[in-house]
């Protein structure tokens, strides 16, 4: 089950929306990219203490083996074996590897150079290290640090390849930080030849990023392919159905300063939970299963998709106009704020609830009750038997509960003849008198076994009754809802 919470500012709604850095990519492909592995680890020189060798390279660069034996290098060749590698360009940034590597060389004229480089990552550390006035970075980020921990292969020319896990993202401002969770495939490349980090496909399975403005995007149980980590886009996450197809829940507090654009949302299948608020826009498909969207400010367009879909709004109903168009608008009356609605059986406001299905559960209940009764339903009452619908009851099941009450048996006798049953049918629910054609067949259908509480569903929601209703359910149904 996917579970979101986003919260975000109008300063990180602009960075998500307009500036095309969904917030995450600054840091993790500027400080990756930035960093610019780009030049030969050869003319080097070496130094070696303790367990230690920095070789310094002409361009400024130092790469510097940990966790090696320095008397390994003796010999005139030979291969050093070092658990970690760092490689640090003073004033632009640090590359630091974990792992078992092996470095092969050759000493010429007391310098030893690098011949090969192999050996097996299991987690990286990049940092961007510039100062704040160069130009190269936002103030607002500061530097950027990258770490992930993996399984990469690194042949003898530094090309590596694997499997990555928790990305770690942080700045140094503290403008973010968190992590992206899941397998991103690394596809080969190279480190140390002008290596910059490519696409990362894989499957995320969560997302934790804070900001220093207390936004905040919170992703878990996600189960979300992506065809390039490194240009993930958190909010794309809310509109993979294909993650999303389980009872999720989505409270998505954003910021509105954007008029123009509606973030896609999109709940997949399942009963769905979905909370918006914070002014933004969304355009929200809540598909199959029966979804329950809270709206609480900004102007959504909601589409509940298949199954019994339920809009909930704050404040009574008196404060909002319902419009049953093609397409219904629940609009507030204190701001105007107004949501259009598709494919969404109710509306729930805090002192009672509308129904918008007239050709579904609600209508028919409410037909069968005008027939079996001859009044309109009491709220509560109406509310009872809609969610005897809406939890798979039949309407043969509901006129045979309507038919051994009280109220029905005074309307139509506990014990009448076929002849007067029919007779009544068209009294109470038609308001006429039988025709000819219509008692014969009525009495031929009793004749041939069919119950009367069929006949009761018939004369409910046949053409004639439901046209003599339609008045009385056009705006919507009011009842209570039950449970
Ligand atoms: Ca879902
Ligand atoms: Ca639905």
């Amino acid at each position: 089950m996917s579970y979101f919470d986003v919260k975000l500012s109008p300063q990180l709604v602009y960075h998500y929306t307009v500036a095309g850095s969904h917030g995450l990519n600054v840091p993790l492909v500027y400080a990756m990219q930035r960093i610019q592995l780009d030049t030969y680890l050869e003319h080097a020189t070496v130094t070696a203490s303790g367990g230690s060798v920095a070789i310094g390279m002409p361009s400024g660069i130092t790469l510097a083996l940990h966790g090696l034996n320095a008397g390994n290098l003796q010999g005139a060749q030979g291969v050093i074996a070092a658990s970690g590698v760092s490689l640090i360009r003073p004033g632009t940034g640090s590359f630091d590897l974990s792992g078992q590597f092996k470095v092969g060389y050759t000493m010429s004229q007391g310098v030893p150079q690098i011949q090969s480089f192999s050996g097996r990552v299991d987690g990286f550390d990049a940092a961007s290290l510039w100062s704040i006035d160069s130009g190269l970075i936002s103030a607002k980020i500061g530097n950027v640090r990258v770490h992930a921990t993996g399984e990469l292969e690194m042949d003898e020319n530094g090309g590596v390849a694997g499997t990555l896990h928790d990305i770690g993202v942080s700045t140094s401002t503290g403008y973010v930080h968190g992590t992206i969770s899941g397998d991103f495939t690394l596809p080969a490349m190279n480190l140390f030849h002008g290596g910059q980090v490519p696409w990362m496909p894989g499957v995320v399975d969560a997302v934790h990023l804070g900001y220093a403005d207390g936004s905040h995007v919170e992703m878990t149980g996600l189960a979300a392919a992506v065809g390039d980590i490194a240009r993930l886009a958190p909010l794309a996450l809310l509109n993979d159905t294909a993650s999303n197809g389980g009872d999720d829940t989505f409270i998505l507090d954003i910021a509105g300063n954007l008029s123009s654009y509606a973030l896609i949302v999109m709940t997949g299948a399942g009963d769905d939970r979905l909370t918006l608020t914070g002014g933004f826009r969304a355009d929200a498909q809540l598909g199959d299963g029966n979804d329950r969207a809270t709206v609480l400010a900004g102007a959504h367009h909601i589409d509940g998709g298949a199954g019994i879909d339920t809009v909930v709004v704050a404040g009574n109903r008196a404060g909002y106009d319902l419009q049953m168009l093609a397409t219904r608008h629940v609009t507030a009356r204190a701001d105007g704020t107004r949501a259009s609605l598709e494919q969404v059986e109710r509306v729930q406001f805090a002192d009672g609830a509308v129904a918008l299905d007239i050709d579904g559960n609600a209508g028919q209940a409410y037909r069968l009750y005008n027939a079996a009764l001859g009044r309109a339903p009491d709220q509560a009452g109406l509310g009872f038997w809609i969610g005897a619908l809406d939890h798979g009851g039949t309407l043969l099941g509901v006129a045979d509960g309507f038919m051994r009450s009280d109220e029905f048996m005074s309307k139509f006798g506990g014990s009448v003849s076929d002849a007067a049953f029919i007779t009544k049918l068209y009294e109470h629910v038609l308001h006429r008198q039988p025709d000819t054609g219509g008692y014969r067949y009525w009495s031929d259908a009793l004749d041939a076994g069919t119950a009367r509480s069929q006949l009761l569903v018939d004369f409910s929601e046949s053409a004639e009754n439901k046209a003599l209703l339609i008045g009385a359910v056009r705006d919507g149904i009011a009842y209570e809802p039950f449970g």
